[in-house]
């Protein structure tokens, strides 16, 4: 009877409290066979998945309803703060050697790399305390989009079995982005570059490594170091609403010819090479509103983030940061 009522114990104990934490025990053991079968080590699975548990405030924020739209002047009054121009410009300098360096290697401006990372992160500053492979695991074993978190689970598990990460605890946002950069794990694959050359990629700790990752991404999608991303212009009211868009791209020619001007009034200028660059209105709060004449350089910042606000920003940010003027 003794015997009885301990083993009734024992499996009380052993069963989590909390009717998802059981589920996800038994997700994460479906889990680790299904990795096995993709060729990872037994022993080191059982090593990178200990520990790794169910994070209810993960499914909170993955359930949040997106916030009431908020316009794009609102946005940038968010984020185009005067501190954060300031801390970029003091981050320009301060990094001004590793900068120049990767910006040469990489063909990408300085201003940019910086930009991302000050809007991503805040220069380093919130890249967000999870435990990546416990929250990829909880948005897996949730079901969204199971699929896609399974796959950059798995991409994470690659991380920390190459041994090269610089961490063997990978850190990041609640919904898997990493480091200073913020990168997914399969971005992690697909742009990361070891910047300082001692063999660890490490884009938690190391600001070579951060930078040179920022960079290898622009330039992997196609950036053009020759234009910029876009500016502020001046539209006459004869561009008629269809010809707004990203989509619609014309010769940089054609909008000047349309009467497209610079912000401030003054003509536009065929770039010094004598080509003549694909160009798109974009107007994130309606025409009528502040108005941007954007380049290629704009669909790879989008790229990175399917976002006008966002791409926008960065390349406001860039511009204040460089002291360029829109
Ligand atoms: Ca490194």
């Amino acid at each position: 009877m003794r015997r009885l009522l301990l083993t009734a114990a024992f499996l009380v104990s052993a069963i989590p409290a909390h009717a998802d934490e059981y589920g996800f025990a038994q997700w994460l053991y479906g889990f680790k066979q299904r990795a096995a079968y993709q060729g990872f080590d037994q022993s080191f699975l059982n090593r990178a998945l200990t520990g790794t548990e169910y994070l209810p405030r993960v499914i909170e924020l993955d359930g949040k309803q997106p916030e009431h739209k908020i316009t794009f002047k609102q946005y940038k009054k968010n984020i185009l703060t005067d501190q954060r121009i300031r801390e970029g410009r003091e981050k320009l300098s301060q990094h001004y050697n590793i900068l120049s360096q990767v910006s040469e290697a990489y063909g990408v401006p300085p201003q940019y790399i910086v930009a991302l990372w000050g809007i991503e992160t805040n220069y380093g500053k919130i890249t967000g305390g999870f435990d990546i492979v416990s929250a990829l695991a909880t948005l897996a074993y949730e079901g969204r989009r199971a699929q896609f978190f399974e796959k950059e689970l798995v991409g994470a598990l690659r991380i920390l079995e190459g041994g090269h990460a610089g961490t063997d605890k990978l850190t990041g946002s609640w919904a898997g982005a990493m480091g200073q950069s913020q990168f997914m794990p399969s971005s992690y694959h697909k742009y990361a570059v070891d910047g300082n050359g001692d063999g660890m990629v490490d884009i938690w700790n190391s600001l070579p490594d951060v930078f040179a990752s920022i960079a290898n991404y622009l330039r992997t999608e196609g950036w053009n170091k020759d234009v910029r991303w876009g500016r502020a212009v001046k539209v006459p009211v004869s561009i008629p609403e269809a010809a707004y868009g990203r989509e619609n791209m014309r010769p940089l020619s054609e909008w000047m010819r349309r009467g497209v001007k610079q912000a401030d009034g003054s003509p536009l200028h065929m770039p010094s090479d004598g080509k003549d660059p694909k160009a798109a209105l974009v107007a994130p709060d309606g025409i009528g509103t502040p108005t941007f004449l954007v380049y290629e350089n704009f669909n790879i910042i989008m790229h990175w983030n399917r976002s006008t606000y966002f791409a926008t920003s960065v390349g406001l940010l860039a511009d204040a940061i460089a002291h360029r003027p829109d």
